[in-house]
């Protein structure tokens, strides 16, 4: 049998050896200095990929037996995407941080075998980006060109090429209408639905989607992927005081949350049920490897609750509520406010050079609770004492950044376009001052 070498062992001062690649690119190109020449991608059995040229005196010679090879495209649904891991590494002699991407995600291919993949770089943004923003049942995509790496007891996961790998989602391609064709898929396919599934979770929420703390829940929602049913509280008619309301709240306060098992008001307890309960689901909120990571992790969701919240929603209901409806901000009340929201925020800049993110050196729900009032504060004169802390700075870029974030803002997507099309209480809802006072007033007195 022939040996072959590997790519990688190629050493110049040898002679005497035989690689053996596949061509997965092969296009024809004219220079004119080089003349017409085929230029080709080559890969071997390791994924290691090489540039060839065959030179325009030889592409007589080879042009008839060159062909790009065929390859094996996977194709499969998605049922888990996890959470897209954002690596900074600082080049020193460039002077400047490169960005690294990655994401885990599993397919389950028609013999029902659940595929690891990891998607690096651009694939891995495209791939998070797609799965936030969509909410079809199931999701089959094709990877095309994607590098199978072995390990000892088999495939282990399947990675892409940079450069090389596509992924493509849904499209009307044969492989993924020969798989949704499929009789077995469409007998599995519940299990995939992401619709389905929650149809059997029944997740309600009551609020609305301007709300800080209905945001909070969306937030959750949309990092782990699930889905739910949005249900408008018209608050423009009081609808959150009357009987029906209160028997689900007797508060009077939005969001309240329901499935079959449990009717919960309170947006933060409302995210660590849901948090506890997809613990193994899509992002990773909690700090779950000791009791005291867990300690930690309650102590900053307690701190945030307690300590940074009360400034934080004074601000955004005198900055940005109340000019909506037309009230007058009151500027000793934000001065007062900042004076409180300062001392907090130099605590976190001092923890955030310990740690990444508040509670530990990942996302959690610590990061995801404080989300809502840093997003109104970022239209408000008060984004300046976010801005001249760095690690805070750094922290609130990352944390707005995400995408699950992103969606729970756009109340289109999140909210109206989910809800039942009998029901557009939420689409005429604009909020008058008097109920704007009603609504805000209470909590932030
Ligand atoms: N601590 C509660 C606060 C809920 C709350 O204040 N909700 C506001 C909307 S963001 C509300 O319903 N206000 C109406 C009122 O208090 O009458 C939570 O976290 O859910």
């Amino acid at each position: 049998m022939a040996a072959f070498t590997a790519v990688s062992d190629l050493k110049p001062f040898k002679s005497m050896w035989k690689i053996r690649v596949k061509i997965i690119r092969l296009w024809k190109q004219y220079s004119a200095a080089g003349g017409e020449t085929i230029e080709m991608f080559l890969i071997d059995e390791n994924g290691v990929k090489i540039n060839a040229t065959v030179k325009k005196d030889l592409v007589n010679q080879f042009d008839s037996f060159l062909s790009q090879g065929s390859s094996k495209h996977f194709c499969g649904a998605l049922v888990h995407v996890g959470d897209l891991i954002v690596n900074k590494t600082y080049q020193p002699a460039k002077g400047y941080s490169t960005i690294l991407y990655s994401l885990e995600f599993s397919l389950i291919d028609l013999g029902y075998t659940q595929v690891r993949c990891v998607a690096h770089g651009a694939l891995a943004r495209i791939l998070n980006d797609f799965w936030h923003s969509n909410t079809a049942d199931v999701v089959v995509c094709v990877l095309r060109l994607w590098r199978i790496d072995w390990g000892a007891g088999g495939l282990t996961y399947v990675t892409n090429m940079e450069g090389v790998s596509e992924i493509l989602f849904d499209t009307d391609i044969p492989e993924i209408q020969f798989f949704k064709s499929q009789r077995l898929v469409s007998k599995l396919m519940p299990s995939w639905k992401r619709e389905a599934e929650v149809k059997k979770l029944g997740y309600k929420i009551y609020g609305h989607p301007f709300s800080t703390n209905t945001r909070r829940i969306l937030a959750i929602l949309l990092e782990k992927g699930l889905s739910y049913e949005p249900i408008t509280v018209d608050l423009k008619s009081g609808e959150h005081k009357r009987e029906a309301f209160l028997s689900l709240n007797p508060f009077g306060q939005v969001p309240v949350f329901e499935d079959e098992n449990v009717k919960l008001f309170e947006s933060r307890a409302i995210t660590q049920y849901i948090a506890y309960l997809h613990s193994a689901r899509g992002t990773q909120l909690l700090s779950l490897e000791s009791e005291e990571t867990l300690a930690t992790l309650t102590m900053w969701m307690e701190i945030e609750a307690h300590q940074f919240d009360p400034f934080a929603s004074r601000l955004t209901w005198e900055q940005v509520i109340k000019p909506i409806y037309g009230l007058e901000t009151d500027h000793a009340v934000v001065k007062e406010s900042e004076v409180g929201l300062e001392k907090v925020l130099n605590v976190y800049e001092k923890r955030l050079g310990e740690s990444r993110f508040l509670a530990c050196n990942t996302f959690t729900l610590v990061d995801l609770h404080h989300l809502p009032n840093l997003q109104y504060l970022l239209e408000t004169p008060t984004k300046r004492l976010l801005e001249n802390r760095p690690r805070v700075r750094m922290w609130v870029d990352e944390i707005t950044g995400r995408e699950a974030w992103k969606m729970a803002c756009d109340q289109e997507k999140s909210w109206f376009g989910k809800q039942r099309k009998d029901d557009m209480t939420g689409k005429a809802f604009k909020m008058p001052c008097e109920q704007a006072k009603s609504w805000f007033g209470k909590q932030r007195k």
